[in-house]
């Protein structure tokens, strides 16, 4: 029987030393005398070649991280400098502060499938107390399950309507039905998922259901940070549920930073006119 070659890709970013081909403690399969190929490696090896995936496990990912912000329309500055909303007519409406909306969420929008993920909890919580949902957005992966127990000792029902998971939960307090059964369900399918009650006008939450666990919410500065995320080309978006969203394509190298920002606004929408 003649010997085999024993034929290793080298990972990208995996130390040259570390290649298996050059490792003396390899055995082919002639001299274990096995019809079926093998390789063996001493305990040494084996310990300094996991080392070596570990580190070029951390070695072959970049952080991408940048500022996520808001902007709405200038012109509108213009009625509340001229005092337009200090009249008893206007006074008492809301204006939404784009400096300050919360829930911001930046996510890279498709399926990764060259290296080890980051670690996502397969099932989450959402609250109801107070007759509020908490958290009020949850980005999650799909596939993953979310539970609702509620806290407050009057009924809630949970339902929704939307494409990607549509369900009700029905009347209930506690965590579970009757029958023991959890209040939860599995978002399987990609996409905005808004959840009310169908008793409480106010209780809307929205699970944001995104194909890779590469994924943050912005914080009150809006920064955000996407760690260990392997090398490549990547379509990374900026979401807010009430604008539209913003989309760049982004290039990841082997290690380091990649700093992307965005700003979200009204912007992007086909204008219409009246004729
Ligand atoms: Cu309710």
């Amino acid at each position: 029987m003649s010997e085999a070659a024993i034929h290793f890709d080298r990972p990208r970013g995996w130390p040259a030393a570390f290649t298996p081909q050059k490792c003396p403690h390899i055995r082919t399969v002639s001299e274990f005398g096995s019809s079926r190929t093998i390789a063996r490696f001493c305990s040494v090896n084996a310990a300094v070649l996991m080392a070596a995936l570990l580190a070029s496990a951390v070695l072959n990912a970049a952080t991408i991280t940048g500022v996520v912000r808001a902007q709405g329309k200038p012109e509108v500055e213009h009625d509340v400098a001229s005092g337009k909303y200090d009249s008893r007519r206007f006074k008492f409406v809301n204006r939404i502060d784009y400096g300050k909306l919360r829930d911001l969420v930046v996510y890279i929008d498709q399926p990764m499938t060259n290296n080890a993920p980051p670690a996502v909890p397969s099932v989450q919580i959402v609250r109801q107390k107070d007759a509020v949902f908490t958290p009020h957005v949850l980005p999650v992966m799909v596939g993953t399950t979310v539970r609702w127990p509620n806290q407050d000792d009057i009924f809630h029902n949970v339902f929704s309507y939307s494409a990607p998971k549509n369900f009700d939960l029905d009347l209930y307090k506690g965590n579970s039905c009757p029958d023991g059964r959890l209040k939860e369900v599995t978002f399987d399918k990609l996409g905005r998922v808004d959840v009310f009650c169908s008793i409480h006008s106010q209780m809307h939450c929205i699970m944001l259901v995104l194909p890779c666990p590469h994924f943050a919410r912005a914080d009150s500065a809006g920064k955000y940070s996407l760690p260990n995320v392997p090398p490549g080309t990547y379509m990374l978006k900026a979401w807010h549920e009430r604008l539209p969203e913003s989309a760049k394509q982004v290039q990841v190298p082997e290690s380091g930073e990649r700093k992307i920002d965005f700003t979200l606004g009204i912007t992007g929408l086909p204008k219409h006119s009246v004729t």
